[in-house]
């Protein structure tokens, strides 16, 4: 199984993906996704310029030698320009090793450990009237876990609801283009933290007003508070039995979540800007969270996460990982393949993508109930089209960023 050729594709159906695809001269073919929400030039840079021609010529069934050469040869390690190429190489070598032995990457990486993955959507509204409909639109859909965010008194835009106008209104699951905004420039959002602090738990409590007890609720704060801002936010939502609170601090500080700790017992994710397990090694160890929140494509891989979630598995850590649809179809199936095999999952999370997305990437992973399957293809079981892909050239495409009343750039 010699690599005889690695191409890059990058194909923007509704927003921008990269693709890494391998040929083995006995004609098996692995894909894997490298996208990286904003930065996606530079992981192509590093796959076409730095890391295809290493790959050319050795041996596709070496998947962990080949990731270790990968790291350790590059002398620079770690970043998430690096950790997604390596992503997308390990992906497409899991890929072809599926396809070589005839069997979905699930059943490689040692059998299924449950049936399906229990995933949330995300409902949002600017109002609680719009929330409330956007829910039970995700639970007509099937949806049984909710992420739940929602606009502030005072704020224009507010991370997580869609503001502009290519978002597919009429089809409220449809996120393809929510957040990255196309344009040479970010759009500019605007953040006031204590109004944030005093409207959010008076959502949640509607929330559970109108929807009982039962329903998991999670909210992601995307890395905007201090620790002692979070510690109050995780105490104020407390009595409303959150699932989980997402990124409550900027994640690279990891002895901030010591103090989120001590003062609430609201249960914490983070990690979909981490990229390595030493970036997970400290809140690990010291049990600092509850979910690890890792995409598989922004972690180096299947090889990579799954060290992270063992390490995570010794301590009741379990996995959230990251599925937004600046994820492909590829490293959505991946994570699927890895959650259905590891015994520390958690819960996945899941944001459909366009139909224009999906007839680029013909995908096997079904989606029934409130769960996910990987499918029964070998290998990752995702097809890359690349006559449609080519149908839609790369755009610039941007993140948008925070500024506060008085003018000073926040974290986003
Ligand atoms: C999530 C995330 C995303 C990110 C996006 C950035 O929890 O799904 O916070 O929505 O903002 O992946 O590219
Ligand atoms: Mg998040």
């Amino acid at each position: 199984m010699i690599i005889d050729k690695a191409e890059v594709i990058v194909t923007s159906p509704g927003r921008n993906f990269v693709t890494l695809r391998l040929t083995t001269a006995d004609g098996h073919v692995g894909i894997g996704d490298g996208t990286l929400n904003g930065r996606e030039l530079a992981v192509v840079s590093y796959l076409r310029d730095h890391v295809a021609p290493l790959l050319i010529g050795s041996d596709a069934s070496r998947i962990e030698d080949t990731w270790q050469f990968l790291y350790r040869s590059a002398y620079w390690r770690r970043g998430p320009v690096t950790m997604a190429a390596i992503a997308a190489v390990d992906m497409a070598l899991w890929d072809i090793k599926g396809k070589a032995a005839g069997m979905p990457v699930y059943q490689l990486l040692g059998g299924a450990s449950r049936n399906g993955l229990m995933a949330y959507g995300h409902a949002s509204g600017k109002t609680n009237e719009e929330l409330f409909d956007s829910i039970r639109a995700h639970q007509e859909l099937g949806y049984r876990s909710i992420r739940v965010q929602t606009g502030v008194p005072g704020l224009k835009s507010i991370y997580g609801i869609a503001s502009n106008a290519t978002f597919e209104a009429n089809d409220g699951v449809r996120y393809d283009h929510e957040p990255a905004q196309r344009g040479a420039f970010p759009a500019e959002e605007d953040w006031d933290t204590r109004s944030y602090l005093r409207h959010i738990p008076t959502v949640f409590e509607a929330v559970r007003n109108e929807f009982g007890p039962e329903l998991p609720l999670l909210h992601d704060a995307h890395h905007r508070l201090t620790p002692i801002q979070a510690a109050q936010l995780g105490k104020s939502l407390e009595p409303y039995d959150l699932f989980w609170l997402e990124d409550c601090t900027p994640a690279e500080n990891q002895e901030a979540l010591r103090l989120v700790r001590q003062h609430t017992t609201t249960p914490l994710a983070i990690g979909e800007i981490f990229n390595t397990v030493w970036d997970y090694q400290q809140i690990i160890r010291e049990q600092l969270i509850d979910y690890v929140r890792s995409a598989v494509t922004h972690t180096g891989g299947i090889s990579h996460l799954k060290k992270v979630l063992d390490y995570a598995s010794q301590y009741q850590i379990k996995s959230g990982m990251h599925g937004p649809t600046d994820v492909s179809p590829v490293g959505m199936a991946a994570a699927m393949h890895l959650g259905l095999a590891i015994h520390n999952f958690g819960i996945q999370e899941y944001m459909q993508h366009s139909a224009q997305t999906d007839s680029v990437f013909k995908q096997s992973y079904s989606w029934s109930n409130g769960f996910l399957h990987p499918g029964n293809e070998p290998g990752l079981g995702v097809t890359l089209d690349v006559d449609e892909a080519g149908k839609y050239p790369y755009e610039q495409a941007y993140l948008p960023f925070n500024r506060l009343a008085d003018g000073t750039v926040h974290d986003w």
